[in-house]
């Protein structure tokens, strides 16, 4: 199937292209790893640190984005000697996505852990990212998003005053509903369904008949409860720990698109601390990064039993078919600010 994906895109991408033209000081020495978090779930880091950094998701305390900083949380204690520690706002207490990258941008806000989705409002490039099946496995996207790639879109960053620390991972993206099992898209046409504040997401899911309606996260429950719209998309790990479940009884497993996420955090701030303290964060958000990547993966192959057992009807799919539905998405790159060449270059490094 992947030799079907991949020839279908590139062949468009052919297409496509043929129409438009650090830290060098010696870290803090390691030290047991300070007392437990000041509150009973964990958020809070010890109360003992003085250098302490307040990070907003929108994401669920049990979900694998906050797991993943109390994680770091752990490691930036024990890396600081417990003098720096992480504060951890889930459920989009700080805002959401789009807002709270702006407060970290400004500077009113430290952190946040975010996925890419509302990035290209402020970074076009970023977009390239969002483009449907470009990776088909989690690994495929690790390499590209961890090499020159991920890299030089993360330091682009810097224009909104922002230093991003590295992708973790959100997931493959799934379709959700309560009337139908979604199995063709051609299931899907007519219905409203809830996309994040990206432009490519909302082509694609055009492409597959659906009406896009894009929605902050933080407004999703209420909207779906209510029956503004039909359905959302999501990895299994955001529907499982935001109970998504229980307003939504199908699950196809369609993952035309892998979300990333990005920590991030005022540039200022970062500049703020001594070549020791960033060298710590720097390690710390290095080591949670693979920590929550391997965590994910693990959340998403339980979900998708623990869905069932709730009842929830998941259906597997012939993603060649929606491959070949969404394909057109490839030819407006131009309109999203992608550039073609570097798609170009993704896909002939994961060949
Ligand atoms: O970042 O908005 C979304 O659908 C995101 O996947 C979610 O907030 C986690």
């Amino acid at each position: 199937m992947k030799k079907v994906l991949s020839m279908i895109i590139a062949a468009t991408m052919a297409l496509a292209i043929s129409a438009c033209g650090a830290k060098n000081e010696t870290p803090a020495a390691p030290t047991t790893p300070s007392a437990p978090a000041a509150n009973s779930e964990g958020l809070l880091g010890a109360s003992s640190a003085t250098v302490r950094f307040k990070v907003g998701t929108t994401t669920a305390p049990t979900g694998h984005y906050v797991k993943g900083l109390q994680e770091m949380q752990r490691l930036l204690e024990s890396k600081s000697g417990g003098t720096m520690t992480l504060d951890i706002y889930p459920n989009s207490q700080l805002g959401n996505e789009r807002d709270m990258m702006e407060n970290v941008g400004m500077g009113v806000q430290d952190m946040v852990l975010s996925s890419t989705g509302p990035i290209p409002n402020f970074v076009k490039e970023f977009a390239v990212l969002d483009l449907p099946y470009l990776f088909e496995t989690a690994e495929d996207a690790y390499e590209v998003l961890d090499g020159e790639v991920g890299e030089s879109l993360l330091a682009k960053l810097d224009s909104q005053g922002i230093i991003g620390f590295g992708f973790w991972e959100n997931g493959f993206r799934h379709v959700t509903n309560n009337t139908k099992e979604i199995k063709v898209p051609a299931d899907l046409k007519g219905m409203q369904l809830r996309t994040m504040e990206n432009k490519v997401h909302m082509a694609g899911y055009e492409a597959l008949g659906s009406i896009p309606t894009p929605m902050a996260w933080g407004e999703i429950f209420t909207a779906l409860q209510q029956g503004t719209v039909d359905g959302q998309e999501n990895p299994l790990a955001i529907i499982e720990s935001a109970k998504v479940y229980e307003v939504q009884k199908y699950i196809s497993l369609t993952g035309a698109f892998y979300s990333p996420c990005v920590l991030m955090m005022n540039e200022a701030k970062f500049n703020s601390l001594t070549a020791d303290q960033q060298k710590a964060f720097t390690e710390a958000a290095d080591e949670a990064k693979d920590w929550q990547r391997n965590y994910s993966q693990e959340y998403d192959k339980k979900a998708v039993e623990s869905l069932k057992s709730l009842g929830i009807t998941i259906t597997e799919v012939d993603t060649s078919v929606w491959a070949e539905a969404v394909v057109g998405v490839y030819d407006k790159l131009d309109s999203f600010g992608i550039d073609a060449s570097l798609v170009k270059q993704i896909q002939d490094s994961l060949k």
